[in-house]
């Protein structure tokens, strides 16, 4: 290694997608040697235990009597600068762009050109916010002020160019999983606790947003249901869920569906799953269907997005137009009616997510990234 860098890293730290690469990056990069400083509202929910290369630093917000809305922005981008000066760090890498792109513009006026920015996005920031006429010039202004930018998908690139004209170059990372963490657990009295010997388990994780489609999971889940006995897990919670439960009581599906909410330990509740279902709208990567693959469950879900560049269609999984439930049942109930092709596809999974999407691949792309805007090749 050339030598070791001292990086700050802002993420939204509860639960979502990208606060988890922000944090299982952060906690690799430490272990390989960088001093890791997390500049975050709270601490981020994945990071565990105790670790000399990484450090937590609390943004709080000024709520001092004038404002009608106390501005975490503002106490975000002065806690970077500051961090940044107090702790020398190389660089910013901050994961969303709103509002931490924007405020790494900020922190580098702040903290002078030494400090180098680095954004990661990770979707919604630009499949949804850049939509927002009122967003859409700060967000173009944060990418075009970063040092360097990357995206989970070339999809997302693609829409990163198109919805913002984007001319600078945005480097292609895409999420992975620690392969130390991600691997089929056996967990047979736990899958006993849901399913009979002979049924199936279909699992759906998101934060049940409408993005996500999780009526579609429904749906899916009642037509396979004819034909395979099986049970279905939803993880996770959002604000779909209320009309996802009455959908499911209106079916008469509730003895065959299991609410788990939030879960920490997603490698062991995806290990006793048979398939992941991700029908979603939009999703410019699908980690969970990435963790589902480390654990050797194949995806049945749309062509949205970055999905097909990680599911690979006919081998790792299927994927089916939005909304079109119907195809995506028969893909699942023909995986779970043919004892050998499932072991094909389980076995193509595990190949896929330990050679394409693991640790440490990523981890160096994301290392060569800040070497590069450093200037140290
Ligand atoms: O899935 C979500 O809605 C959460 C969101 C987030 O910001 O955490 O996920 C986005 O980032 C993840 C990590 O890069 C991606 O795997 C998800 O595909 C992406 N979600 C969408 O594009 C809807």
């Amino acid at each position: 290694m050339t030598r070791p860098l001292k990086i700050g890293i802002t993420c939204y730290p509860t639960l979502g997608g990208s606060g988890v690469v922000a944090t299982e990056l952060g906690k690799l990069l430490a272990e390989k040697g960088h001093e890791i400083h997390f500049i975050t509202h709270s601490v981020p929910f994945r990071l565990g235990q105790f670790h000399k290369n990484i450090f937590y630093h609390e943004v709080e917000v000024n709520d001092y009597y004038v404002f009608r809305y106390p501005p975490y922005d503002l106490s975000l981008a002065s806690k970077m600068a500051q961090v940044a000066k107090m702790q020398q760090l190389d660089l910013l890498h901050v994961h969303y762009a709103v509002p931490h792109a924007i405020c790494a513009f900020l922190a580098k006026q702040m903290a002078g050109d030494g400090l180098r920015t680095v954004t990661t996005l990770h979707g919604t920031d630009i499949t949804v916010l850049a939509q927002d006429e009122t967003l859409k010039d700060l967000i173009r202004l944060a990418i075009n002020s970063s040092d360097a930018v990357t995206a989970v998908s070339n999809d997302l690139i693609s829409e990163t160019r198109e919805l913002l004209d984007i001319v600078k170059p945005i480097d292609l990372t895409y999420n992975f999983v620690d392969k130390r963490i991600y691997y089929p657990r056996s967990c047979a009295s736990l899958r006993n606790d849901y399913a009979g010997p002979e049924e199936k388990i279909l699992m759906h994780i998101s934060n049940f947003r409408p993005v996500k489609r999780v009526s579609d999971v429904v749906d899916i889940f009642a037509k396979v249901a004819e034909h395979v006995p099986s049970q279905l897990l939803l993880v996770g919670e959002g604000p779909d869920l209320p009309k996802v439960q009455h959908k499911i009581r209106s079916m008469g599906l509730e003895h065959r569906v299991h609410f788990l909410g939030k879960q920490d330990d997603v490698a062991h509740v995806i290990s006793i799953a048979d398939l992941m279902l991700l029908p979603s709208e939009k999703e410019s990567f699908g980690l969970v269907a990435l963790e589902a693959m480390a654990c050797g469950v194949p995806t049945i879900g749309s062509q949205a997005g970055g999905i097909p560049e990680l599911v690979t269609h006919g081998e790792t999984g299927y994927l089916s137009p939005i909304g079109d439930t119907d195809d995506m049942a028969e893909n699942a109930i023909r995986l779970l009616q043919n004892e050998r092709l499932y072991e094909q596809f389980r076995d193509a999974c595990l190949k896929r997510a330990r050679t394409q999407f693991c640790n440490d691949l990523i981890t160096a792309e994301y290392e060569r990234i800040y070497y590069r805007v450093l200037g140290i090749e």
